[in-house]
């Protein structure tokens, strides 16, 4: 796939993605009757929360992970809107793990998407509520949007699926472990794998599995995109670990060095940039030798895979 057209495959499923968070999150403040509660006294805390919600939503982010979803229901010849909902879902989610990150009791950083993060704007209690009332709405929206015609044993798969990464074993560990494992004398590989493939490939991962269960996929067809979707997830990461030493705050939105300064475990910290690139390329290599035995239907997943490695933002 050409260079061109995948930027176009990525900037219409952005907007595609981007259409339907604005849609939700208006639905969500059409819900609590914002209007209704004017000259009652809590219209402004309503008001305050919410704004602190679509700040971070909507405020810039690429959509990685629901256009992986989507994908992942075009690779089985799904129909996507059957996975709108829950790709906009993980977007809700992803966006919590950033508002709670960015916190000073977690990574304290004052950046994020090109704006100041979240707390910098709002305060700790509203970052806080904002991440925790995301998390609950994605949820909301798995079980009320999805379209009727997905059988309901597949929307429960997708909220085991989801909930699942999300929890105790896959985001929380692996932000657990990167907290633990800060400033730590005896790091390897191990440790850092574990760390990336729950931190961040834990939801990399979801999305893609969740986008082949809503497009009806084989069982054949999931266990190939879901280990695809573990190697780009650490991919991915890695990637991060080098864009934050060698990044351009402007161009990924958020703050360069911060990595090195908090004495995080990552890659480059360990093998240097080189080294860490290479390992990369190895797992994007890894990801796209599973897709050999399929056609075009898995063009836009290798031209994807390529994609987290060339990233710059
Ligand atoms: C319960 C969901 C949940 C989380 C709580 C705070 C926390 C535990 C986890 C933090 C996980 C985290 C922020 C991992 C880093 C993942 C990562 C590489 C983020 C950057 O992703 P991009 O580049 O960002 O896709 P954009 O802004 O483009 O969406």
């Amino acid at each position: 796939m050409h260079q061109k057209s995948l930027e176009n495959y990525l900037n219409s499923q952005k907007e595609l993605i981007n259409k339907h968070l604005e849609l939700y999150l208006s639905e969500l403040v059409s819900s609590c009757e914002l209007e209704g509660l004017k000259g009652k006294g809590i219209q402004e805390p309503a008001k305050i929360l919410f704004d602190s919600m679509k700040y971070s939503v909507i405020g810039g982010g690429k959509r990685l992970r629901p256009i992986l979803a989507l994908a992942g229901t075009e690779f089985v010849n799904g129909d996507i809107k059957n996975t709108i909902p829950t790709a906009c879902a993980i977007e809700l989610i992803h966006t919590q793990s950033l508002i709670h990150d960015d916190l000073p009791c977690i990574d304290n950083d004052d950046f994020r998407r090109g704006q100041p993060s979240n707390h910098k704007v709002f305060g700790e209690p509203m970052a806080l509520l904002a991440g925790d009332a995301l998390l609950a709405y994605a949820f909301h929206l798995i079980t009320t949007k999805t379209p009727k015609e997905v059988s309901p044993r597949i929307i429960l798969k997708v909220m085991e699926e989801i909930s699942g990464s999300n929890g105790f074993i896959g985001i929380c560990i692996g932000q657990a472990a990167d907290i633990q494992y800060t400033a730590h004398q005896n790091l390897n590989e191990d440790i850092l794998q574990y760390i990336h493939i729950n931190k961040t490939g834990a939801l990399i991962k979801s999305a893609i599995k969740t986008g082949v269960l809503l497009g009806n996929g084989t069982k054949k067809q999931l266990s190939v995109l879901t280990a695809y979707a573990s190697y780009i997830g650490l991919a991915f990461q890695i990637i991060d670990d080098i864009l934050d030493v060698t990044g351009q705050k402007s161009k990924i939105g958020k703050s360069i060095g911060k990595d090195k300064h908090l004495c995080k475990a990552t890659y480059p910290a360990i093998y240097g940039i080189e080294e860490s690139k290479r390992k990369a390329e190895t797992y994007i290599d890894m990801a796209i030798n599973l897709l050999k035995n399929f056609g075009k239907e898995a063009d836009i997943l290798r031209a994807l895979a390529k994609y987290i490695i060339n990233r710059q933002l």
